[in-house]
């Protein structure tokens, strides 16, 4: 049994935590309660090829790893796969380092450089933890950027906020040069924060939960140890209510995702993005092929969305597919993408689910960010894998003042799809194209990941605010179409403070 598991065992049989106090500023405003210790979440994640290819500890996806807000998770990584001594390329933004690997929480709000004790790394990309024997004759990346490197193993600590939000990260490679072919062969892995006890309604908190990752192989119900079941079969009771975790872990092609969720006998309702609770739950019945930015339950790769689904409770036995569009073509647009598909059955005696008409939902506990800052930064996605021009170098690129407010506009003049994310803070959506989202559109909402529209004649645009909270240090942004980040669509920032 892994540490995933025993935890969640233990902690299902603890006493609920009393609410007792309110924690303002900083970077949330969430109701954190004082009698609960921060505890740690220990796991070794072994990288090891497993069928010709690497897998932690032998499955992919990964193991669950399950912590509450305020955990520390430590992550003992090591790197059983075989020596290449490529990691010295000529070009830094070629497929390089294949087999060096590390380790990136995407979505936690962690320190991007150290533990607070310093003795510990953090979730720093610019980390290479190399195989055993490995012989590195230079360092990687320009003297700015200088990556560190880590022979054979490291210990990897996150420390997460008493304010962390709830919900569904996960976990995945970042060594540039080898990230889209190690998360392509599947080195990626849930990684769950759970609710407070009494946020979330109780059809929600009491709903059975399943995590499927939209991978390579196709679409993943993981097992908590790790691996998993292709194109699943869900069984289903009328009345039944579950919640489904759904992480977009694609790398290849395009790696847009999405549901088509206008099946009939279900009714699915998308309650968190990003790992990041609604203010209101949204109903989801697309089936139409939108622009994948378009479509609130869209995936772009690197996002997540987090549904409840519903069995309506005087449903029939029946069986039906849900098919998963997956984009893995290099070519743009979505039609003729390949399917994959979640299979349901309805069957058995029917269950008295809890369930609410009420759509109000807790939100995402972050400060609401109504003002819009006064500091403006644009960025341009541009041709040949370049972001501003430039292929990634390692050098900084925009030094941020520790507790900035800033609004980022996000061109890509490509005229191809791309996907930004932006390690450790998340940002709240206000533009697409320059035309303001209004107050109630579904897509005006915090993310850390965000699919950019392209157009033939101009540029595409997003628009968003964040803050650059809690930690200081160097970490980067990159297209999540992971190949584009290995290619030089990547740039690095600097907080200080
Ligand atoms: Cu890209």
């Amino acid at each position: 049994m892994t540490q995933a598991l025993s935890r969640r065992s233990m902690l299902h049989g603890s006493a609920a935590f009393a609410m007792t106090s309110l924690l303002t500023g900083g970077y949330g405003t969430v109701a954190v309660s004082e009698d609960r210790a921060a505890r740690r979440t220990n796991l070794t994640l072994r990288v090891q090829e497993a069928n010709g290819r690497p897998t932690y500890n032998g499955h992919s996806p990964g193991p669950t790893i399950v912590a509450d807000p305020g955990d520390t998770i430590d992550v003992h990584l090591i790197n059983d796969l075989p020596a290449l001594h490529d990691d010295c390329a000529d070009n830094h933004n070629s497929f390089h380092g294949l087999n060096t690997t590390n380790l990136h929480t995407h979505g936690l709000h962690v320190s991007p450089i150290t533990d607070s004790s310093g003795r510990f790394d953090a979730d720093n990309v610019f980390i290479s933890v190399v195989p055993k024997n490995q012989v590195v004759p230079c360092a990687e990346v320009g003297s700015e950027g200088a990556r560190t490197f880590r022979w054979h193993e490291n210990r990897f600590r996150f420390e997460t906020g008493a304010d962390h939000p709830s919900g569904t990260f996960w976990y995945h490679a970042h060594k540039h040069g080898s990230t889209f072919q190690q998360v392509a062969a599947g080195l990626s892995g849930p990684l769950i924060i759970r609710d407070r006890p009494g946020v979330m309604p109780e059809y929600i908190a009491q709903a059975s939960e399943k995590i499927l990752m939209i991978m390579n192989q196709g679409l993943v119900l993981t097992d908590p140890n790790g691996g998993g079941t292709v194109d699943p079969t869900i069984t289903m009771r009328p009345g039944e209510v579950q919640r489904w975790r759904i992480i977009n872990a694609q790398a290849v092609g395009n790696s847009f995702a999405y549901l088509r969720t206008n099946v009939p006998g279900l009714e699915i309702y998308q309650i968190a993005f990003d790992g990041l609770t609604l203010h209101r739950r949204i109903k989801v019945d697309q089936g139409n092929d939108d622009e994948p930015w378009l479509n609130p339950a869209g995936l772009a790769p690197g996002n997540r969305t987090d549904f409840i689904v519903r069995v309506p409770p005087d449903a029939k036995e029946s069986s039906f597919s849900i098919p998963v569009i997956r984009d893995l073509r290099e070519a743009l647009g979505l039609s003729g993408a390949i399917a994959s598909e979640i299979k349901i059955d309805i069957s058995g005696s029917p269950m008295n689910s809890a369930w609410s008409d009420d759509d109000t939902l807790p939100g995402p506990g972050l400060e609401p960010f109504n003002d819009v800052p006064r500091s403006t930064r644009e960025i341009v996605f541009s041709p040949q894998f370049r972001i501003d021009g430039q292929a990634y170098d390692g050098r900084v690129k925009h030094t941020i003042p520790l507790g900035a407010k800033e609004e980022w506009t996000a061109y890509n003049n490509t005229g191809g799809v791309h996907a930004f994310h932006i390690h450790v803070n998340p940002f709240f959506m206000t533009h697409i194209n320059g035309i303001e989202l209004a107050k109630d559109d579904p897509l005006r909402r915090w993310q850390d990941t965000v699919g950019l529209p392209y157009g033939d004649d101009s540029p595409g645009s997003v628009t968003f605010r964040t803050r650059f909270e809690t930690f200081a240090g160097r970490f980067v942004i990159h297209c999540h179409i992971l190949r584009h980040e290995d290619l030089g669509m990547m740039q690095t920032v600097e907080v200080t403070g």
